[in-house]
């Protein structure tokens, strides 16, 4: 790292884009959740929380209109549409929420996904003004963070060190991708989702889940067909399937986590 430098580099551009995107996916969501309240299809919405959604909305458009402008003063053009993968998991998701709650969980994603994105980026960006930047969205991002655990009746109190798990690589990056590629029957717990979120099997199958999220999560099938204990991170919850059928499924604790097994002879 050249802390010295004050151009932004080609990887700061990179970077700076990957950034801009994910706040993009941001400022849609938080745009969505308040035409949402305002169309009263998430229920109730105290005042307070609506102020928070609009400030909040607020703080990721001047981001995004930051890293736009280290964009275009770098020669490259703004970002105008979000990453396609990250959107169109993010609005699934969406369509699920039905309260508060829901939306509060979705946007403590999007806020741990852009706190552990800006984490990563302060460790690999070159210009001076382009670390800055990061470094002063990135804890913002915490701050929503912790007003969301508040929201949620969790405690807001961090960990001593934050970390970059959750870090967004861009679309097609699927290495270090915060969103990765399925994988056979085995089912990562990720960003809160399950991936894959629909799997095909063949009757005798063991299906592992593994808990690769920094929070606790559960498998319960709706019919009572598999019911997980809590699945901490790292741990896993394996189930054979003996009979044909679809098993929809959800996160005993975010229910907005749903996901499919369908079992064939
Ligand atoms: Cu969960």
């Amino acid at each position: 790292m050249n802390i010295g430098t004050t151009a932004p580099s080609a990887g700061d551009l990179a970077i700076g884009a990957v950034a801009a995107g994910l706040e993009l996916v941001a400022v849609n969501t938080y745009a969505a959740a308040l035409a949402a309240a305002g169309a009263g299809s998430i229920g109730e919405v105290p005042p307070a929380v609506a102020e928070f959604v609009t400030t909040v909305q607020g703080h990721h458009q001047a981001a995004l209109d930051a890293w736009n402008g280290v964009l275009t003063a770098g020669g490259q053009a703004a970002v105008t549409a979000p990453p396609a993968g990250l959107e169109a998991t993010v609005n699934e998701m969406f369509a699920t929420v039905t309260d508060v709650v829901g939306a509060a969980e979705l946007a403590l994603m999007l806020e741990e996904i852009a706190a552990a994105t800006y984490l990563d980026a302060i460790g690999k960006l070159e210009s001076g003004a382009a670390i800055a930047l990061a470094g002063s969205i990135q804890p913002i991002d915490r701050q929503h963070i912790a007003v969301l655990l508040f929201v949620l009746g969790r405690y807001p109190v961090p960990d001593t060190f934050a970390t970059a798990d959750m870090a967004f690589a861009g679309e097609g990056e699927s290495a270090s991708n915060t969103i990765p590629a399925a994988a056979a029957s085995s089912i990562s717990i990720v960003d809160f989702a399950f991936d894959p979120d629909g799997l095909e099997i063949a009757v005798g199958t063991t299906v592992e889940w593994v808990n690769n999220d920094a929070f606790d999560h559960s498998v319960v099938a709706d019919d009572g067909t598999f019911t997980s204990e809590t699945i901490e991170p790292g741990g896993t919850f394996a189930f054979e399937f003996t009979a044909p059928g679809t098993f929809p499924y959800k996160c005993g604790i975010h229910p907005q986590m749903i996901a499919s097994i369908t079992v064939t002879e």
